[in-house]
């Protein structure tokens, strides 16, 4: 998958998206990144790519020309799938990341400073996205979470095809804790039930886990996925349990 990142910053995003499983999936050619940075097209001799707000108001826009030249220069002729990261974009969560992963390429501009004139949102912007309701003071680490959500569901992206697998089997809820060596460390024990070597009581385990953290700290999330006669029932005792008033206790068998 090819990523195509219109910005006035490019070298923010190489230390983060040369590290790591992104980084070797660069290297393998899984994925590739063509940074555009939009102060090479401008026109303006002094090599400005923002203008004072018409209507007045505190900073500046980013004008049109630069970005729309720069944008002209990945599409050509040929429109492609182009995000633009903002805080009024729609939210992102996995579902909006698996339907971006399906391109085989994304544009993506990066606003900066007050953002960018709205004549070119009109003209070459797709959709827009946000990473959640909170100020920053540019677009590029908006972008860089969408490319790493993105990225990491790319076939060849993860290390073991497993990884993927095993997560989506949990699809909608939260994860499990994990635990690695020693066994025991600050007077905690690893749960029996991991060391035990009983693959059944161990899924089984696993997936009440996820049940019970989904529904103590996000129980919006499980109100939208589907579930088992089993996990309703397990779900079910939960509840009877937290009426007692007794959280932190709530799940011991
Ligand atoms: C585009 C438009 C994204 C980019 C406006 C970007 C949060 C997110 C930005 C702005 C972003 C997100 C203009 C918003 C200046 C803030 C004071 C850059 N912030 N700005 N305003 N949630 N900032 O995804």
């Amino acid at each position: 998958m090819k990523f195509n990142i219109l910005t006035l910053f490019p070298d923010m995003f190489k230390g983060v998206l040369e590290e790591s499983i992104i980084g070797r999936a660069e290297k393998k050619g899984i994925l590739s990144f063509n940074y555009v940075n939009i102060r090479d097209f401008t026109n303006d001799k002094h090599g400005r790519v923002d203008d004072y707000a018409y209507g007045g108001g505190t900073g500046l826009v980013m004008a049109v020309q630069p970005i729309y030249d720069a944008w002209k220069s990945v599409c050509g002729e040929k429109k492609k799938f182009t995000v633009y990261m903002s805080p009024q974009g729609k939210p992102l969560n996995q579902q909006l990341v698996q339907q971006l992963s399906s391109y085989d390429e994304l544009v993506i501009i990066c606003g900066h400073y007050e953002g960018i004139d709205e004549r070119v949102i009109e003209e070459v912007v797709d959709m827009e996205v946000s990473i959640g309701d909170y100020v920053l003071t540019g677009g590029e680490i908006p972008a860089m979470a969408m490319i790493d959500a993105v990225s990491r569901l790319v076939p060849g992206v993860l290390p073991g095809e497993e990884a993927y697998s095993e997560e989506s089997h949990y699809n909608g809820l939260l994860e499990y804790p994990n635990y690695t060596r020693p066994e025991t460390i600050l007077g905690k024990k690893v749960p029996d039930v991991l060391l035990s070597g009983h693959h059944k009581n161990i899924e089984k385990w696993k997936r009440k886990q996820s049940l019970f953290r989904t529904w103590l700290k996000r129980p919006d999330l499980l109100r939208k996925v589907k579930l088992s006669k089993e996990d309703e029932n397990f779900v079910k005792k939960l509840k009877y349990k937290r009426r007692n008033r007794v959280q932190s206790a709530v799940w011991n068998e």
